[in-house]
């Protein structure tokens, strides 16, 4: 069972449960918090709400592929974890010329006990499927990074999954890894969705398998594919580390690490459209916009 929120006629967004025939059943719930916190008070969990109340609605007379899909949580905060897949420390150690001789950060990280947790986006800078998503205007290598977000709520209960893309900037963080805000956020430098994945309905977590491709001018130029069983670290290790003497919001979602990097001498460009596909989850579509000039 997923969540997606859409935009119906005229122009309100609406919450719905997509069953895994994929039928669609608009929900009397103003977004998944709310699902959750009614399914809390009457001593349920969301799935077993959610097979009450389709029981007595009616699917809706389109197709998924019909709707205007829109983020489907409004995440306060999007929080980011770094080098938990081996591909991710090789091509980090490559962007910043180490990796010869003594350990990087990177092979530090990789290995310590404290995992890298980073702050990577607020709701007003994070978007949801087909909206743009932007480049830097300073950076002349910029890649998307596919990874497998949590659905969070305060106490760091896992409510669920979702896609999401960590867009990064190689060259501003493989200058100097203090640059690090600078290479993860800027305007629309972060996508979520389409749907959220409720939890209890996986059964295991390290078997999502992701894929990316990368369209250009209609022609593929990227494509690959990774499983979350290559993470390093388990997902509630990096919760745990998250929440540590740092209180969160219900909603926060926690994006995983990235297991797909394309090749080194890949960046970019206006135009290109991004697509992240997770398993159970579904596909994740931006289009690439340069960088709108200051006003
Ligand atoms: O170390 C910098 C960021 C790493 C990251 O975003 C990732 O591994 O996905
Ligand atoms: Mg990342």
């Amino acid at each position: 069972m997923r969540i997606i929120r859409f935009l119906s006629d005229p122009y309100s967004p609406v919450l719905a449960a997509v069953t895994d025939d994929r039928r669609i059943y608009p929900l009397p719930y103003t977004d998944f918090l709310e699902l959750v916190r009614t399914a809390e008070r009457r001593g349920e969990t969301p799935l077993m709400l959610l097979r009450q109340v389709l029981s007595s609605l009616e699917p809706l007379n389109r197709s998924y592929e019909e709707l205007a899909l829109l983020v489907p949580i409004e995440a306060p905060e999007v929080w980011a974890c770094g080098v938990t897949y081996e591909r991710s420390r090789d091509a980090r150690n490559a962007e910043s010329g180490g990796g010869e001789g003594g350990m990087t950060c990177y092979d530090k990280v990789y290995e310590a006990e404290r995992p890298e947790i980073f702050f990577k986006s607020t709701a007003a800078r994070t978007v949801g499927p087909h909206q743009p998503v932007y480049l830097r205007s300073d950076s002349s290598w910029q890649v998307p990074e596919p990874e497998l977000g949590l659905v969070l709520d305060r106490n760091g209960r896992i409510l669920g999954y979702t896609a999401g893309n960590d867009m990064s900037s190689r060259d501003i963080e493989g200058e100097n890894p203090l640059y690090l805000p600078q290479a993860k956020i800027w305007r629309h430098s972060c996508s979520i969705g389409p749907s959220i994945r409720l939890a209890e309905t996986v059964e295991d977590p390290y078997r999502f398998e992701i894929s990316c491709r990368i369209y250009r001018g209609g022609r593929k130029v990227f494509e690959e594919s990774a499983t979350t069983g290559r993470m390093k670290r388990k997902m509630e290790e990096l919760v745990s580390f998250l929440i540590r003497d740092n209180p969160i919001f219900d909603g926060t979602v926690l994006l995983t690490g990235t297991c797909i990097v394309p090749p080194d001498n890949f960046t970019l460009r206006e135009g290109d459209r991004i697509e992240i596909e997770i398993s159970g989850i579904g596909t994740l579509i931006n289009y690439v916009k340069a960088p709108v000039p200051q006003y």
